[in-house]
This record gives C-alpha cells, structure tokens and sequence, in this order.
C-alpha cells in the first residue's frame, strides 16, 4: 500500500451546469497522469464542452482498503421486470416497505446526492433535501482508466464503500445517465446488477441509501459516505460470460422498444411494406425466365466473376442495364449492399474524401467507412453546404460526392442537376443510389435523368430487388467507371457470381419494365391517388414529382409500433420504421405502394391511417 496517497478530483461545469466528475486516488507517481486523464475526460463529455475544468489534487493519510461487494447479474426483459426484481431483491434483504422504498426515485433525479432513508420508517434523514448525501472519496483497485467513464466499475467502488459505512443496510442506484439502463441493489454483501430500470432516455434516476441505527450515529455516517477515504480492492476485472453479455445487450434493445423480428408477411391483408413497386416478382414472364436459367446454367454460378463465374446471363444483363439506364457499361453485384459498399470503397481510399448526404442508406455509410477516405457529412439534400465544404476538401487526393436518389425512408428527391453541376465545379466523382429510383422515377421509370432531362452522374448505382423483383444490385457509368470496378471492386471480385436465375430474372424485369410502359403508369396513379387520399398527412411533392414511399412521422419508437400493430389488426401490413435505421425519436411509418394496389386498397389504407395517427395524439405530425 502507498505511504501517502492524494486524492485527484475532477468537476467540470457549463454556466455552473454540471458537465462531469470524476475521482481517483493514486500514489504520487501517477498523480501527473491522472490529473491528464481527468481532464480528457472532462473535454470529451457528451453533454458538452465545459467552460470551467476544476482539478484538486490533495494528500489524504489513512486511507483504509475494503474487499469489494461480490457482482450478480440479474437479466431482465424490460424495466417493469426490472424493478419488480428490486423488490424481490429488498424483501429477500429484510425490508418491509419495499414499494414504498421505490416510489420514492421519484423525488430522487433533481438531487445532487442521494437520499438518506430510515430502512423501516422512511424518515428522510439527509440534512440538505436538496444536496442530499455525496458519496465521494473513494477508488478501487485495480483503477479503471480515467479518461472516459465506466459505470460499472465506478458504482462498484461507489457502492462497496456505502455499503462499508456504519449503519448503512442498503443501497438501491437508477443511472441518471438518459441511456444507461442498468442499476443495481446493493445488500447482504452483493451487488446485484439489474440489466434495465428505467427506458432508455427516459429523465430519471438517483440513489437510495438505506440506514438502519439510532438517530445519534446518523453524524458519523455521513461523516463517514462524504470524507473517509476508501479503496476497494475488486480483484480481476469481472470477465462476465459471453452468453451473459449477450443477453444483456439483447434486453437494452428490448427496453429501449427497439426488438425486431425476421419477418414473414402475413397472409389476407394489403401489404405497403413491400418494394417491389411494379409487381414484377410474381410476373409470371419474369419467374419463368428464373426458371430457365436454372434448368439451363444450374442454380448456382460455380465460381467468382473473374474466374469461370460470368455465364451468359450475366453478360446479356449487364448489357441490357447499360442500355435502359443510357450508359456505356455496367456491373452487377449479387446485392445492392455489395454495390455501395464495392463501388465507394474502389472508387477512395486513404489520403480522399466523401461527402455523404446524413440521410443516406446504410450500405453507402458502411462503404465510406470501409474505404478507409475521410467522410464528411453534409445535412440533407443541402446544396450549398455541399458547395461550401467541397471548397474544404483541397488536401484531399481524390474526392467522392454520394447520395441516395431518392431517400429510402423520406421519400424524397435529389436536385440532380444542382448536384452534378456542384461536382463538376470542384471536379468530385458524382455517385447516386437510384435503388427507389428505378422504375418508378421519370416517366418510363429510367430514374432521376429521366425525371430532370440532364446527364448522368459518374456512378450510376441501382439495385435489382426493388422495382425489378430479383436480387442484386448494379453500377452504370461509362466504360473506364465500370473496368476500373471490374479491376479493383472487392465486393464484386471476392464472392460468387449471382446466380443465373436471379440475374435472368432481372433482366426480363428490364424488359417488361420497356415494353409494358402501363406499369409505370399504374404505380404513378397510385401514388397520385394515395396522396390525395391521405390529405395533409402526405408528404411534400419534391421537384413536382412523388416516389412511392411515403413517410408517416410519428416520432416515439413504441407509439408506431403500437400504431403499426393497430393498423394490422385492421388488415393493412404498414411496417414501423425506428431506430437505428432513421434516428432516436425520429420513429414513422413507411407507406410503400405498388402499382397491383387496388383504389379500394389506397383509400381504406389511407382513412386507417388518418384515423390511427390522429388517435395517438398526432402532435408529432406535420
Ligand atoms: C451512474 O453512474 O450513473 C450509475 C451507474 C450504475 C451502474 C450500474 C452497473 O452497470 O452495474
Ligand atoms: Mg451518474
């Protein structure tokens, strides 16, 4: 044990709003590093850049070791279980008045420490309400860094020493951090660890001593949580079991209403969750030309593209993309997700850059991460901040401007022409995903050129499984664009040809897409009729055209599911869209229609709808 010890502490403040805290206590050798770390940590908070970074550093003699409480984790589906857990927990402890005991976190967020409670009476036994009583003076060992915070082991240490104090039989913790939803009871020499008290981003949280003892020694207790100097020796990290850390991450994703299931569409009601916009995978031409190719080629390629993969199918599709979308060349991938993440990758690397419109698809933000290029992130469809932060990219070798065409959960356009025209002046590389483009956008449904009559980006990207009602997806340029991602593209190098089926299934899409304009047609008049239908509800035309998606915003992740789930019962299957895949709070339905929609459909789904969102309160609708 160190002869003398200090005692590093940290507080850092915006406009006297507490930012971060933190403390330590080391040997003097690590007094300089500490004092470093401490104020990463205080620099690096997410509630902001502190104005004000106090740092104490104070000798502290006497300092006594204590062993660590010993860690049980209690897993738990969702906070209700959670706290019932609690009361399980205090009851098993010895409390009696244990609901009682809970319902008092209500008072517990505003306060700075916490609340001294009286184990069987309940009498409040803190001097100052509103202060409350601050556990501090305290570290463990081994110390975990101190640059950045680690609940865990820092409530640990924090609740090992509580539980030290005299008189004190208890201790019940809810994180007042809005997303960490894990607390604990601390009792009987255990800390257990509750995986979910509160919903994430729920406001709430503070802590609970409970003391037992007469009211004369109430003094030194105090005395004792607020300045005796403790170390508490926890031993090595606890190495929770793999399967335990699972499912832990699996009920955060449960409390926070974000649970998702691998879904089967439900028979005997109207789906508006599916893109295959022009009814093309059930198109008997086009599954008959699956079958073909299958009897014909075999159901799968036998081997990568640039070995013996490349069949006839696939030279005959990619020849038939070039020409609908007027390209010299062009590539297929065996999933649209290859394709982002193949031709962003290729195109920059180290030492370029991206921009990357913020509402862009997952696929193209894991192929900016992938390609190892800085990624700039402009806000959506905002022409001349894009402007203004390629004047900012000089230093870079190559730069790369991406974009959704239209937007998969917004439904909206891009300006093309401003687009490309902003490319060229800062000569970028122009990329544009048409995935909810094609075959729906322009009047035969050849995408964005169509709909603005200008030229084509440098990288064309569409996919084959949405209006073409196969898998895959594809990159149209001219002939160097696509050579150079036929030699360098991993995405498209390092995996196994698309089958002959799916590739021959696409292209007699693409043909019947040219030759039965009529479907076009259709989906345009059902977007034109769902729009009218839904009113005020239905999202602002872009560049006097509207694509097939449209958003219904409801804002709090269960409320759509809830809506979602009302909406089914009444026979319309109208997916809810959350979090991760649009962000927190920004939760909505996504309405996407085909042309096989029938008008009776489009209304009754529309009035639904209507109905349904009004009933929820409706005050997150614009
Ligand atoms: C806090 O510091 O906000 C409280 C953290 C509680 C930690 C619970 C745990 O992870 O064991
Ligand atoms: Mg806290």
């Amino acid at each position: 044990m160190e002869e003398i010890s200090y005692s590093v502490k940290m507080r850092a403040s915006t406009g006297g709003k507490h930012v971060s805290g933190a403390e330590r206590i080391v040997s003097p050798k690590d007094i300089s590093p500490t004092v470093a770390a401490l104020a990463r940590r205080a620099l690096s908070h997410e509630r902001g850049v502190p104005d004000f970074i106090n740092i104490k550093v104070e000798a502290q003699r006497g300092v006594k070791r204590i062993k660590a409480l010993e860690v049980v984790t209690e897993t738990v589906p969702d906070a209700e279980a959670g706290w019932r857990k609690v009361e399980e927990i205090l009851l098993e402890a010895g409390f009696a008045r244990t609901k009682e005991i809970c319902g008092l976190f209500s008072e517990t967020y505003p306060m700075r420490g916490a609340m001294l409670l009286d184990a069987d009476t309940l009498e409040r036994l803190e001097p100052d309400r509103e202060r409350g009583i601050r556990a501090t003076n305290m570290d463990s060992r081994p110390s975990p860094p101190a640059d950045r915070k680690n609940h865990f082991a820092e409530a640990l240490a924090l609740a090992s020493k509580v539980l030290s104090a005299p008189g004190i039989v208890g201790e019940i913790c809810v994180s007042d951090d809005p997303y960490y939803t894990t607390g604990y009871v601390a009792a009987l020499g255990k800390y257990r660890r509750i995986t979910v008290m509160k919903e994430a981003g729920a406001e709430t949280g503070g802590r609970i001593f409970l003391y037992r003892g007469p009211r004369e020694a109430v003094a030194e207790t105090i005395r004792y949580l607020e300045h005796e100097v403790v170390v508490v020796e926890t031993g090595p990290a606890e190495k929770a079991p793999r399967r335990a850390l699972l499912k832990e991450e699996l009920s955060k994703v449960a409390a926070a209403g974000l649970w998702r299931e691998t879904k089967v569409a439900p028979k005997g009601v109207a789906s508006f969750a599916s893109n295959d916009y022009l009814s093309l995978a059930s198109e008997p031409r086009v599954k008959e030309a699956a079958r073909k190719a299958a009897a014909e080629f075999g159901a799968g390629a036998g081997a990568s593209r640039l070995l013996t993969g490349t069949l006839p199918p696939h030279i005959a599709l990619e020849r038939h993309i070039a020409a609908f979308k007027g390209t010299e060349d062009a590539i297929v991938y065996p999933t649209g997700y290859m394709a982002n993440v193949g031709a962003i990758s290729a195109m920059v690397g180290k030492g370029d850059a991206i921009l990357s419109d913020e509402l862009n698809h997952a696929s193209i933000i894991d192929g900016c991460r992938l390609s190892g290029a800085e990624t700039l992130v402009y806000p959506h469809l905002d022409m001349d901040a894009l402007d203004r932060l390629l004047g900012e990219v000089s230093w870079a070798r190559r730069v790369l401007v991406v974009s959704d065409g239209v937007f998969s959960m917004d439904g909206d356009i891009l300006d093309l022409p401003r687009f490309l025209e902003t490319c060229d002046r800062h000569d970028a590389f122009s990329m544009v995903d048409e995935a909810h483009a094609t075959g729906v956008v322009g009047k035969t449904g050849r995408g964005l050129c169509e709909l603005f009559g200008c030229r084509k980006p440098d990288i064309s990207m569409g996919t084959l499984s949405k209006a073409l009602g196969s898998t895959g997806g594809y990159v149209a340029g001219d002939r160097e664009v696509v050579e150079y991602l036929r030699q360098k593209s991993r995405p498209f190098i390092f995996t196994t040809a698309p089958t002959p089926a799916s590739v021959a299934a696409a292209d007699e899409a693409l043909a019947v897409v040219e030759e039965e304009s009529w479907r076009v047609g259709a989906l345009k008049r059902n977007i034109k009729l769902f729009a009218d239908a839904l009113g005020d509800l239905a999202p602002e035309e872009t560049h006097g055209e509207r694509t097939a998606i449209f958003p219904i915003p409801v804002g709090d992740e269960r409320r759509a599911v809830e809506v979602s789930k009302e909406l089914l019962s009444k026979g319309f299957l109208v997916p809810a869209i959350r979090y991760p895949t649009v962000a927190r709070g920004a939760a909505r339905l996504r309405v996407a229609l085909m042309s096989a929609h029938t008008p009776e459909q489009l209304r009754s789904a529309a009035a639904a709808i209507a109905v349904n969102c009004a009933q929820f309160g409706g005050e997150n609708l614009v």
